[in-house]
């Protein structure tokens, strides 16, 4: 029986959507700029059942992938549910039979497999490029390779036998300088296991090195930073252990005791040292670079406790929600300190989903790109009564790293922007000449828009609007159509 009537954050404009969808020449408003040829992937959360538990964390929806086909000013939309081994066994069985986010011990009988905890992945976070194929991926398992064109899902990939760990980053990241994609896996030998493996991925797509190391205690390793020299893998006040997951808890729990630790990693020997600091929810990087040869700096939002409404407190304490600000961190390689060095950079409380111009990724740059919350701007539609979502996140914030400045871009009176995606005007034009690509809930008209905006100005230049509304993004990529054999 399908019902979604226990869950009260899955109504009105969030409830599931549960179709696949194809839709031709989609209506569109302003100007779709002709040099934008090429697709912009999104992976979103789409209950496709309603969940086992009812505080079961959002993050275990399953995975759906979608894609705006643009071309010469015309485009294309097609969403489909990815195939997982999850997906298949609940539409086989025509109910819900995996439990709390992360924790096989707590799913149903008939698919529970302790032997290969990491099969139940809803691939539900980002598409991913990598030498021309696509995935959809998801930290807790293996990736799925997705037919760029079609959307189908096409099995679960294993990088020619080369990749051995479990477990696969949403975030690996490309070198636009040497065409390497770095990419990791954490808990790579098992559920609550101290080991990373990292992987270097030569421009063909071929892994050329792998190195292995342990983490000082397990944590959420979301997302990575790479410099030219050194990866970066920032983890938080976050634990897990077999017994937390055999008392049928979700995966994660908030320790407000242990410290946030943070891996650099060189690229080439492997040599590995950590550093550590206070207290912090660390999720997504914006950039790293080196600033010297024993300098490392990563600039990314951080928060001083808990972000994450779902992952309660490990010693009992009530759940406030901790605002993300832009900081920037600093590991002096040379230095006998074992301690982060952090600076706030920017006073605006913002999401965690910073992007930058990738071509200068491990390199400094200059502006980045983040949708917030601005209380300054009327909003007319209703939220739904979640603690981690009390204000609308309709504007889109460009941060200068040289001048301090920002400048915001607002989408509407109803409008919840995801994450910003930024796309080139072309391969040599300076950092941040191009179009930031997002998508927006409109909640008064019920329906999912796509904005356009000219990223020198902030200015919306077009929209796509869809027919019906889009279920809540994780993260987008762009492909142009020399990345992708795009049809
Ligand atoms: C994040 C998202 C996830 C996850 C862990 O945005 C971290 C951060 C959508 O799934 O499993
Ligand atoms: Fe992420």
């Amino acid at each position: 029986m399908v019902d979604f009537s226990r869950f009260p954050l899955m109504r009105g404009y969030y409830a599931p959507n549960r179709f696949d969808a194809e839709l031709f020449d989609c209506e569109t408003t302003g100007t779709i700029p002709a040099e934008l040829n090429g697709a912009f992937y999104r992976i979103h959360l789409d209950w496709f059942y309603p969940p086992k538990y009812l505080d079961e964390p959002s993050l275990s929806a399953d995975g759906y992938i979608s894609m705006f086909r643009f071309r010469n000013g015309i485009v294309d939309y097609r969403g489909r549910y990815v195939r997982t081994l999850r997906w298949r066994n609940q539409l086989a069985a025509r109910r819900q039979l995996y439990g709390y986010y992360r924790n096989p011990y707590t799913d149903d009988p008939s698919v529970r497999d302790l032997e290969h905890p990491t099969w139940r992945t809803t691939a539900n976070t980002t598409p991913v490029v990598i030498a021309g194929k696509l995935y959809a991926t998801k930290e807790e398992g293996p990736p799925y390779r997705i037919d760029p064109n079609t959307l189908e899902t096409l099995g679960v990939e294993d990088f020619g036998g080369e990749w051995k760990s479990q477990t696969f980053t949403a975030h690996p990241k490309y070198d636009p300088e040497t065409g390497e994609t770095i990419a990791f896996g954490y808990e790579a030998t098992g559920l609550c296991s101290r080991d990373v493996f990292l992987y270097i991925f030569d421009r063909e797509g071929k892994i050329r090195k792998e190195h292995r190391f342990q983490v000082p205690y397990t944590s959420m390793i979301h997302d990575i930073a790479i410099t030219p020299t050194h990866v970066i893998f920032p983890a938080s006040s976050m634990v897990t252990n077999e017994e937390r997951l055999r008392a049928g808890r979700p995966h994660w729990g908030w320790d407000r005791t242990v410290p946030a630790w943070y891996g650099i990693v060189h690229r080439e020997t492997g040599e590995t040292r950590f550093f550590f600091g206070p207290e912090r929810s660390l999720v997504h990087t914006a950039n790293a670079w080196n600033e010297s040869e024993d300098r490392i700096v990563v600039v990314m939002p951080a928060a001083d406790g808990n972000t994450w409404p779902f992952f309660e407190d490990v010693h009992g304490g009530k759940f406030t929600m901790h605002p993300n600000t832009i900081r920037k961190l600093t590991f002096d390689l040379s230095s006998k300190s074992d301690q982060v060095q952090e600076e706030r950079l920017f006073d605006t409380i913002v999401t965690s989903f910073t992007r930058i111009d990738d071509r200068y990724m491990g390199r400094k740059n200059r502006y980045i790109y983040v949708q917030f919350a601005d209380p300054t701007k009327p909003f007319d539609a209703e939220l739904p009564q979640d603690q981690g979502r009390s204000q609308p996140n309709s504007s889109i914030a460009r941060f200068d790293l040289q001048t301090g400045e920002r400048v915001d871009y607002w989408a509407g009176r109803a409008q919840v922007l995801q994450e910003p995606t930024f796309i080139p005007r072309s391969d040599n034009a300076v950092e941040g000449d191009g179009w930031l690509v997002a998508t927006c809930h409109n909640l008064a008209e019920r329906r999912g828009e796509l904005v356009i905006i000219d990223a020198p100005t902030m200015s919306e230049v077009g929209r796509v609007i869809l027919p019906f509304r889009s279920a809540p993004q994780v993260h987008g990529t762009w492909a142009s159509e020399d990345m992708l054999p795009l049809q």
